[in-house]
């Protein structure tokens, strides 16, 4: 894939694919997982987009800190701010990468599994 070419998410965030929204803000948009892995997963997006969340730690900190708060929100809105909840970033292959537009996976609602396969 090009990195010139439009990912997914940015089709999301300008209204051209719908979604179901969950927030948005200046610098982040979230929005349900089409395929849920837990009772709450919602996907936390920069407006921008950076490759992975190497790339956008690197090049905008603020950025990475306005996803991470953005996520907490996301978990406060769901009700699982209490309960606790995960944030995962998965980065290329091997992770799982499938939309090369660096998001935040914000997982809760119930008991997580461990990590791994
Ligand atoms: O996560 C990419 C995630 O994006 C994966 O969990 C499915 C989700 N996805 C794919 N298409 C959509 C649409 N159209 N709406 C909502 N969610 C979607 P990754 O970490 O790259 O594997």
């Amino acid at each position: 894939m090009s990195d010139a070419a439009e990912t997914l998410f940015e089709r999301i965030i300008a209204g051209e694919i719908p979604a179901d929204v969950v927030y948005e803000d200046d610098t982040t948009f979230a929005f349900r997982d089409i395929n849920p892995q837990a009772r709450v997963h919602v996907l936390v997006v920069p407006r921008k987009r950076y490759r992975n969340v190497g790339e956008l730690a690197e090049a905008d900190p603020r950025l990475l800190s306005d996803v991470l708060l953005t996520a907490r929100k996301v978990a406060e809105l769901e009700g699982v701010a209490e309960s606790g909840y995960r944030v995962v970033f998965n980065t290329d292959a091997d992770a799982g990468q499938t939309v090369f537009h660096v998001h935040a996976h914000v997982l809760g609602g119930e008991q997580l599994g461990l990590f791994g396969r």
